[in-house]
């Protein structure tokens, strides 16, 4: 699946350590709800080691994907991103280097990476991005090892840098923030927590589509 910006509007991200019921089921509801692409990062204390079964939980999680029309990104691993023909890899600077794994992928698979400042979006975007992650915008509990919180005015100061590639926010974002996030500059928002923690992932997922439409206007 080919990258257009429009697919970073609503960028759900999960593993099973954020979820207390299947992974499968959550993907699904927020997938109704209008999530416009989705990020397994199975990662942290709870999360899935053994090979085989982050591939099964990969081939399972992309064809949701795929009956919705939404990319299947992988979080940092390379060979599971490659072995489950994921749509892309998301790199954050303590994984891979970016512009290996770009050589890694090739070039037609989507390639995110995360960037804090402004000289790691100019060298994202040398190593082949499509896209960067910029955060954490608020406070997190999602990540455990998240830096200090940077505010949509971090988005404001790389456009201003002239940093051109579309840009996902993350970190403790929820809907109310949107208006906020898009007018610094990105083009949608990436979320755990406000997804995953919802009573219901579709109507949370619907909210944040609402949000994002209203904010083009
Ligand atoms: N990278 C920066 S903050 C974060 C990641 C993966 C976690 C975002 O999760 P939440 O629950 O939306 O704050
Ligand atoms: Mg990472």
């Amino acid at each position: 699946m080919k990258f257009t910006p429009p697919q970073l509007s609503v960028y759900f991200i999960a593993g099973t350590q954020d979820v207390s019921r299947p992974l499968r089921e959550v993907l699904v509801e927020a997938a109704i709800g209008g999530i416009t692409m989705f990020q397994l990062r199975e990662k942290g204390s709870g999360s899935i080691q053994e090979e085989d079964k982050r591939l099964a939980l990969a081939l399972e999680l992309k064809q949701v994907c795929h009956e919705y029309g939404i990319p299947f990104i992988v979080n940092d691993d390379v060979e599971l991103a490659l072995a489950s023909g994921a749509d892309g890899l998301h790199v954050g600077q303590e994984d891979l280097q970016a512009a290996d794994a770009r050589s890694k992928i090739g070039s037609s698979l989507i390639l995110g990476v995360s960037a804090y400042t402004s000289e790691e979006a100019e060298q994202a975007v040398r190593d082949g991005a499509d896209y960067i992650g910029v955060g954490p915008m608020y406070a997190t509990r999602s990540k455990e090892d998240a830096k200090a919180v940077v505010g949509p005015e971090r988005i404001e100061e790389m456009r201003r840098n002239g940093i051109t590639i579309p840009i996902t926010a993350i970190g403790g974002i929820a809907a109310e923030h949107v208006k906020t996030i898009i007018s610094s500059g990105a083009e949608g928002v990436s979320v755990i927590s406000a997804i995953t923690a919802a009573e219901s992932p579709e109507k949370a997922a619907a909210a944040f589509l609402a949000e994002i439409q209203k904010a083009a206007m």
